[in-house]
């Protein structure tokens, strides 16, 4: 059975591009509204298998994209691990900060994959349901994300906390990232023993780490995690996704060993392709406001991306997560114009 998504990411080019959208579970899609006020809040609804199976399969339902990603968060971890995690309605997550080496050493991975059980069901669940030719997508967050999240409390603007935290507690945070390290392996391995065929690496807050430390905080932790993986499924493609970090995409990809790169919208299609694509198989990019906005722009847009990308090995996707107000209908317009795209036109 062929799989467009797992095929790109082979490093494939096939008849057209497969595509999948970042968020493509969530707020926007009324279905998902629905079974979200049915559950006793958002992490209740991750951790209960048979609602979030469903919500994973219901962009897959509604406009076929080739890969499903499964439902749930990438703060499940520092959730995991001990610390306490909160989704407030309508203003994030919010967790009680680690502010010392006590609070650190309070953090526990040791329980982490009988926490988690529910998740791996859910991975269970969701691939009993797909077709052969829609792949599952298992993922989680970068330990840098992370830990951004594990020490601000939340989400943050400038991340000021957090690395005035790193840089003033160097052996400390080394210690946190090697936590996340560890726990985040564990927890993409269990997913692909439960059934994920590909994973993604959200490292969505990259751009805020100065490029002094970039090694230590981005590359590295990525790159053993990554190599921890590939030891138990080599097979297992892995996406990295660091939002934000241009001219450092090279050493990124070169250095953490991952499959595959997701682009987000500041990579300019001619970077794209002439800079990235020969390097690795590419995913992106198109920026969700087009997405928002519909309509002949979005049409441009989107084919602008086809006929600079899909050319090579190439997974069609946002350059970010689905904005909650996009009308569904974009959405199912985007997917047909992929679908009808023919690559070697
Ligand atoms: O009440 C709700 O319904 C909450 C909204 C929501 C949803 C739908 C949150 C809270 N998380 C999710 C699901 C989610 N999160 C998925 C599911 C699968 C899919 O893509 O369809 C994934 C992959 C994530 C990953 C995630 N969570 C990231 C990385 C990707 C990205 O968007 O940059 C991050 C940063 C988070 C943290 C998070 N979770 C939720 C919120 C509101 C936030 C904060 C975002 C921020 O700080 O801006």
């Amino acid at each position: 059975m062929t799989n467009l998504f797992l095929d790109a990411l082979a490093g494939k080019t096939g008849s057209r591009p497969p595509f999948w959208f970042m968020r493509q579970a969530g707020r926007y899609l009324p279905e998902y509204r629905e079974i979200r006020a049915q559950a006793n809040g958002f992490l209740d609804l991750c951790y209960t298998p048979d609602r979030a199976a469903r919500v994973t399969l219901q962009p897959i339902e509604r406009f076929q994209a080739d890969a499903a990603i499964l439902f749930s968060d990438i703060l499940v971890i520092p959730h995991a691990m001990g610390q306490t995690v909160d989704f407030v309605e309508g203003t994030g997550p919010k967790l009680d900060p680690i502010q010392t080496t006590q609070d650190l050493l309070a953090l526990d991975p040791g329980k982490i994959l009988e926490k988690l059980a529910p998740v791996f069901e859910t991975v269970r669940l969701a691939r009993a349901e797909l077709p052969d030719e829609v792949a599952l997508i298992g993922f989680s967050g970068a330990p840098w994300t992370v830990a951004t999240y594990m020490i601000e409390g939340g989400s943050t603007r400038d991340f000021n906390t957090v690395k005035s935290w790193a840089i003033s507690n160097r052996q400390e945070f080394a210690i946190m990232l090697d936590l996340l390290v560890e726990s985040t392996a564990m927890y993409l391995k269990a997913q692909i023993d439960a059934g994920a065929q590909a994973l993604q690496i959200f490292d969505t807050w990259a751009s805020a780490v100065p490029a002094s430390d970039f090694g230590d905080w981005v590359i590295n932790p990525t790159a053993r995690i990554v190599s921890a993986v590939k030891e138990h499924a080599p097979e297992v493609p892995i996406i990295g996704f660091a939002r934000g970090i241009g001219s450092r995409l090279p050493d990124y990809i070169r250095g953490t060993g991952i499959d595959a790169v997701g682009l987000d919208s500041s990579i300019s299609l001619v970077e794209a392709a002439n800079d990235i694509q020969p390097i690795c198989p590419v995913q992106g990019n198109l920026d969700p406001a087009y997405l928002l906005s519909g309509g002949a722009e979005m049409e441009r847009a989107v084919t602008d991306v086809l006929e600079a990308l899909s050319g090579g090995p190439f997974v069609f996707n946002l350059a970010h997560g689905i904005n909650k107000e996009t009308p569904p209908a974009h959405v199912e317009r985007l997917a047909e114009i992929v679908k009808n795209w023919d690559s070697s036109a």
